[in-house]
């Protein structure tokens, strides 16, 4: 995070509303199980828990303020963690009192959850305190820990509770003495990672190397024994899994296959992945560390080259949540988690810390205004875990292989880690729109918003006013011109420095005016960047964003023939709710045409692609030849074709939706 900003954009705003009106009053409901809801379990699996959420009733059984056992997974707990570091970001917002007095309550119970020793897991406290720290490939607690300590700092940063900082630390400290290469320490780390992200954090705000060291242990240790986790596990007396199935995943689920520096493929469960490199790019940026910054690079090559969705998706298949090969990219067995793409975000912000260049940000845009947003529906109380890029409502209710493909977002879910992963990251998105290095600040989301930085000492203050996602409606004669993006400048006394700013990957063109004056800045690493003396300025972007076809590559299987289409940085999709049903059958012409609409009373407002396509037409009769000889004439009809932003699709009930659409020779 750079500067001091503040949010005011029409389009984000009304999600971080959401966020702090709607979602952040209905968690709190449903982690103290006070709200009739459907728990829906992410997928046909039995042992997946979806009787209540239970998570602050842990917390209170922990700390011997009721009795009791524990309820949930064994990670649990940092769903409560999770929904404080949302408060804590909205609290920075809008400083609500009686939110913080109840996030204030959140933290006593915390701290009286914790043992006197640090050690802070309602799970292993209440059920299992022999087991403690045995079975780490399952047991999450450091995973929980980490998801604290973000909480923590967040919360201590917003309303500066030292309370919040000292159970953070007791507990790094209870993790410090447990780990490390020393005799009598685990020389492991945890089956998903997390905590080496929380120490980071905890280091920052604190200033203790100490913690900047552990999480750097963390990182490297992983992979360098394989056999750990399986080890543990046999050495263990009790034999009861803390979570069933985990032990038929291969070693690289936990990113455990080999040392951190030789994986150069994004291999195994997708969020831990993600946490993983996030992790790996913010200790690169701390301590100048070159072979952890190449290491993240290969990975992320990786990943955007070659397993990514054209959403910001990741993870192509349900079974262990994982990436699968390079150019495997169903569309409709995926998995593509809510959470995957969260950690997308944050992995992509990391590495705008090490180094500036604009594909970082456009990765960070396609999956914030696709795949994160497409897991909250508009009324920011149901969520989708899995984001499907084709869904047929009867191929999900029958298809045992696809349950996890839900066509209808659940109110809440079994395993609860994506809404409120969604909130914190919405809720803290300024943290994301500039980074400042040095003399230089890049401008990297674009969004109405204020920010104040200090350059050289000196006080800067940008305004940033964009039309962004949409463009302006005002003018439908410039429609490829659309994009427009100005800052207000201003400094108190003059100041010297670079202002960059991300040409996104999507836009052919774009025109810079400095000052009214247009003028030639060639992209470098795409960023223009304007050094000048500034005082009172305003640099203007114009951005061609016209509607795009897209193919994907050819190895790309399910994807030959077809195109998906996108207008800035938004990804469309067909719904059935708007072209009828079957929509394998229709397909978009060659040389299609297409308009853009802005509709202000379709899914809060949404701008609307539409396009002559064709249909095939099913003859009248109900009973068709399941093959036939090949048809002379397979009647064909034009048919308009509306498109809607992705991130909006089941909002208005079960139907089918297709992103990627056939195209006609
Ligand atoms: O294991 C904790 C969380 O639950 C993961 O990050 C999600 O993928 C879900 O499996
Ligand atoms: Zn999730």
């Amino acid at each position: 995070m750079t500067g001091k900003i503040r949010v005011q954009d029409k389009f984000w705003k009304y999600y971080r509303e959401v966020v702090r009106k709607d979602m952040i009053p209905y968690q709190w409901k449903v982690l103290n199980d006070e709200i009739a809801i459907k728990i829906e379990r992410e997928r046909n699996d039995d042992s997946i828990p979806n009787e209540k959420s239970h998570a602050i009733e842990n917390f209170k059984i922990a700390a011997g303020l009721k009795t009791g056992n524990h309820y949930g997974w064994v990670f649990q707990d940092s769903d409560v963690y999770k929904w404080l570091e949302a408060v804590a970001y909205s609290l920075n917002e809008y400083m609500d009192e009686d939110l913080k007095a109840l996030a204030d309550s959140v933290v006593d119970l915390i701290a009286a959850a914790q043992e006197d020793d640090g050690y802070l897991g309602t799970y292993f406290t209440i059920e299992a305190p022999e087991r403690k720290l045995k079975r780490l490939g399952e047991s999450h607690e450091l995973y929980c820990a980490g998801h604290f300590m973000e909480a923590a700092v967040a919360y201590y940063e917003a309303v500066k509770s030292e309370k919040v900082l000292t159970v953070a630390c007791k507990l790094a400290d209870y993790i410090g003495r447990h780990f490390g290469e020393e005799e009598g320490q685990i020389h492991g780390c945890d089956g998903h990672e997390e905590i080496e992200i929380g120490l980071a954090k905890l280091y920052r705000a604190t200033g203790e190397a100490k913690y900047l060291e552990l999480s750097k242990y963390f990182l490297y240790i992983r992979g360098t024994d394989p056999e750990f986790f399986l080890r543990q596990k046999e050495e263990e007396k009790e034999s009861t899994p803390l979570i069933a199935g985990l032990e038929k995943f291969p070693l690289s689920y936990c990113q455990n296959h080999k040392p951190l520096l030789e994986q150069d493929t994004a291999e195994g469960h997708a969020v831990r992945l993600v946490y993983m490199c996030t992790a790996m790019a913010d200790v690169a940026a701390l301590t100048n560390d070159e072979k952890l910054f190449a290491a993240c690079k290969k990975i992320w090559r990786n990943i955007v080259d070659k397993r990514m969705y054209i959403t910001g998706g990741i993870g192509s298949t349900v079974i262990g949540e994982s990436f699968t090969f390079d150019y495997d990219l169903p569309n409709d067995t995926m998995y593509c988690e809510t959470c995957a793409s969260v950690g997308l975000v944050f992995f992509a912000g990391r590495m705008l810390e090490n180094e500036l260049r604009s594909e970082y940000g456009d990765v960070m845009e396609r999956a914030l205004y696709n795949t994160v947003l497409s897991g909250m529906a508009l009324d920011g109380k149901h969520f989708f875990y899995v984001n499907p890029l084709e869904a047929i409502p009867e191929s999900s209710a029958k298809d045992p292989a696809k349950s996890h493909v839900k066509c209808v977002r659940p109110e809440w879910l079994g395993c609860a880690c994506c809404p409120p992963n969604l909130a914190r990251l919405l809720a803290s998105l300024e943290k994301y729109i500039y980074v400042q290095r040095e003399g230089t600040i890049f401008a990297n989301l674009f969004m109405n918003c204020d920010g104040e930085f200090t350059v050289h000492g000196n006080p800067v203050f940008i305004q940033q006013e964009t039309d962004y996602p949409w463009g302006s409606v005002k003018n439908p004669y410039a429609e490829e011109w659309q994009g427009n993006i100005k800052f207000k400048i201003n400094c108190k006394k003059e100041t010297e420095f670079t202002l960059g700013i991300r040409i996104p990957n999507w836009a052919n063109e774009y025109v810079v005016r400095v000052n009214g004056k247009e003028e030639a800045v060639e992209k470098a690493d795409g960023i223009v960047s304007i050094t000048k003396v500034f005082q009172n300025d305003i640099i203007e972007v114009s951005l061609d964003m016209k509607i795009e076809t897209w193919n994907a590559c050819l190895y790309v299987r399910n994807d030959i023939g077809k195109v998906a289409v996108s207008r800035g940085p938004i990804v469309y999709c067909m719904e059935e709710a708007d072209n009828g049903k079957y929509l394998h059958l229709l397909s978009i012409g060659k040389h299609a045409e297409f308009t853009y609409h802005f509709d202000s009373d379709l899914l809060g407002g949404v701008g609307v692609i539409k396009t002559k396509g064709y249909a095939h037409m099913l003859p009248p009769q109900k009973e068709l030849p399941l093959y036939q000889k090949q048809r002379e004439v397979v009647e064909t009809r034009e048919k308009e074709l509306m498109l809607i932003p992705y991130y909006a699709w089941a909002n208005r009930g079960e139907n089918e939706m297709q992103v990627w659409i056939r195209q006609e020779r």
